[in-house]
């Protein structure tokens, strides 16, 4: 990906755990990289087709001087975050905080902060089997939409499905949604386990009926193993309800293990589901 950079942008501004930093402020540096496509631009020689280093200067400026953190951390996460949001060709970001008056009793060039953000590619399969079950998807669908956190949705029909594994209970209403995020997966995993609380979802029998349930089903190409978190979703490959949405919105999205398209791994369960029936 092609880069423009901001080199050691100075910047008088009050950050600082210290009231007396708070109250005279001091210099700090910003070093900033976008990382965004820059062949267009490049070709037609127009300043629409790129982002103004310009306006992102001045951007930079005012986060820092229109707020007062305790952390860099802080100052780089928001800002990092915020160019994200408010500048569309860019799709990474790196941002560096240097403050080179920090109150260190010791000689020291200066002290700073990196952080990467960027947009991840995130699909998600919506569930539910209580209540209202359209109305409790789309409301989630809105949250999402509302919390900043995402961007370009993009949703499947919702379907009807019989229950899969655990069979005595109603039948669900399934769904997917395709978007941008700028969340790693375990806080994407607690913002959805968020949403899902507010609709009172109670977690009692393992495959059990829920008001909502949001499972990640993948991010990015990443291949993640944790307790909390298994990414591609382990069992997708086995669910109707899942790849039937997921191959309507992303039919070209390659599982990061199987290497093949979500597409294809619908035709392989049709099949495979065709000859178990005709065996049966
Ligand atoms: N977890 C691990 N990986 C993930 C991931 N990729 N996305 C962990 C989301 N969560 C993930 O999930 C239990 C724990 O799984 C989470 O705390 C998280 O740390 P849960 O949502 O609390 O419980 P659950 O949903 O009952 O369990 P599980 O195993 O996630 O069930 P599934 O896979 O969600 O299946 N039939 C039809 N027709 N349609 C359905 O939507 N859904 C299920 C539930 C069963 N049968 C269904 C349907
Ligand atoms: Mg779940």
């Amino acid at each position: 990906m092609d880069e423009i950079r901001i080199d050691n942008l100075k910047i008088f501004a009050h950050h600082g755990v210290f009231q007396h930093e708070n109250i005279n402020g001091q210099n700090f540096f910003v070093n900033a990289v976008l990382y965004t496509d820059t062949e267009k631009s490049g070709t037609l020689d127009e300043l629409e087709c790129s982002t103004d280093y310009g306006s992102v200067c001045e951007f930079i400026r005012d986060i820092m001087t229109k707020n007062t953190f305790k952390l860099i951390e802080t100052v780089a996460n928001n800002m990092a975050i915020e160019i994200l949001k408010n500048f569309p060709l860019v799709k990474g970001v790196d941002i560096e905080i240097k403050k080179p008056e920090a109150p260190i009793e010791m000689e020291f060039e200066s002290v700073s902060v990196k952080v990467h953000r960027s947009w991840h590619d995130v699909v998600i399969a919506l569930g539910s089997n209580m209540g209202d079950r359209r109305n409790y998807i789309e409301t989630a669908i809105r949250q999402l939409e509302n919390s900043g956190y995402v961007k370009d949705i993009k949703v499947s029909e919702l379907i009807e499905t019989e229950p899969y594994g655990y069979t005595e209970q109603a039948d669900f209403l399934n769904g997917a949604l395709f978007c941008h995020t700028y969340l790693s997966p375990d806080s994407l995993l607690e913002f959805l386990h968020s949403i899902e609380n507010n609709f009172g979802r109670t977690r009692k029998i393992r495959w059990g009926e829920r008001t909502l349930d949001l499972d990640i089903i993948f991010y990015d190409n990443e291949i993640i193993d944790t307790p909390d978190l298994t990414i591609p979703h382990i069992d997708m490959c086995n669910r109707y309800f899942v790849l039937k949405p997921v191959s309507e919105i992303v039919p070209y999205y390659r599982h990061p293990v199987f290497n093949i398209t979500v597409s294809q791994l619908f035709e392989k369960y049709l099949k495979n589901s065709e000859m178990t029936e005709k065996n049966d």
